[in-house]
């Protein structure tokens, strides 16, 4: 399927041979298929993906996206690709895809299942992938925007597990580091926020499974929560969310370079509840885009 690009290019793989044999691929989460859509054409210069949870927000990257570019259209008027359901909303502008994947990690991996599928079905090559996000920050100011070294699990390990077959199936964490360092680089250049590089840690809940104490029930006392933070915090955990893990490991084995960008809405260790203003959380929401619509136009000014 990749025969038509040059060796110097990276493709955007799949593993599984019975993909061969399909007479066509339906992408039902999407709403889009191989024998439907022609994928090559609609998507085949994406260079850049960008996802985030809210369908929301990813509209609105795609319409920053597009006036930061100068590649605005007439009417600033940009389609979801993925008009033909409610499962995921997906925009595109020149080389720049913005895709939704909703809360938590089997909602992201359902999404990349298929957003890899897509990439490779569309012929794409030297794709990059940033998830942009927001999180709880560990002894660091609300606001600060975190690019994660490496997501960990619960148990503060670098790893994914995900059950195949009923058999737990150990995946590896890693991200791309030199993009990290772009980004960090693109943080100084801009100078609007504070943005750190460090760990990542990602949960399958946003109460119990993160140490809150406000959720509908809650069986430790607010000792154990703050023993389990400074633990998460002393093994390098700048902040916490839930999509970082599997985004990581299933980027790695497409051959994505990829990256997660996060703010921070709040510092876990002194409270729970998100109660900062509209405008405040507006603000903060705006930082990860902003650092990634850097880091794309300078890509694209140097190329
Ligand atoms: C960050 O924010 C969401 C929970 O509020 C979740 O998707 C995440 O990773
Ligand atoms: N997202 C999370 O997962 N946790 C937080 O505390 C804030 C945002």
């Amino acid at each position: 399927k990749n025969d038509t690009c040059c060796e110097s290019e990276s493709p955007v793989y799949v593993h599984n041979p019975h993909l061969d044999g399909m007479k066509e691929d339906v992408l039902y989460h999407f709403n889009l298929g191989t024998s439907t859509h022609d994928l090559p054409t609609m998507f085949g210069d994406v260079k850049f993906v960008c996802v985030g949870g809210s369908p929301w927000r990813m509209k609105s990257f795609i319409e920053y996206m597009a006036k930061d570019l100068g590649l605005e259209n007439a009417k600033s008027e940009y389609p979801n690709i993925c008009a033909g359901t409610d499962r995921y909303a997906m925009y595109k502008i020149g080389p720049v895809l913005s895709v939704s994947h909703g809360m938590g990690i089997p909602s992201i991996s359902i999404m990349l299942h298929e957003l890899i599928k897509l990439l490779h079905h569309a012929n794409c090559t030297d794709v990059t992938i940033v998830r942009i996000g927001t999180s709880g920050g560990l002894g660091l100011e609300p606001g600060t925007v975190v690019v994660t070294k490496q997501p960990v699990d619960a148990n503060f390990m670098p790893q994914f597990e995900q059950v195949i077959l009923g058999k737990t199936v150990v995946r590896s964490t890693d991200l791309d580091e030199g993009l990290a360092e772009e980004l960090l680089q693109c943080s100084k250049d801009l100078g609007q926020f504070n943005t750190v590089i460090g760990n990542t840690m990602c949960t399958s809940d946003f109460y119990e499974g993160q140490a809150r104490l406000d959720g509908a029930f809650c069986s430790y006392t607010e000792n154990d929560k703050q023993e389990y933070l400074t633990k998460a915090y002393k093994s390098g955990v700048c902040n916490i969310e839930m999509e970082s893990s599997v985004f990581a490991a299933m980027c790695k084995l497409s051959g994505l370079k990829a990256a997660v960008v996060c703010v921070t809405l709040l510092d876990r260790q002194k409270g729970d509840q998100m109660n900062s203003t509209p405008d405040v959380f507006h603000s903060y929401h705006q930082r990860p885009q902003i650092l990634v619509g850097h880091l794309i136009k300078k890509r694209l000014q140097a190329s």
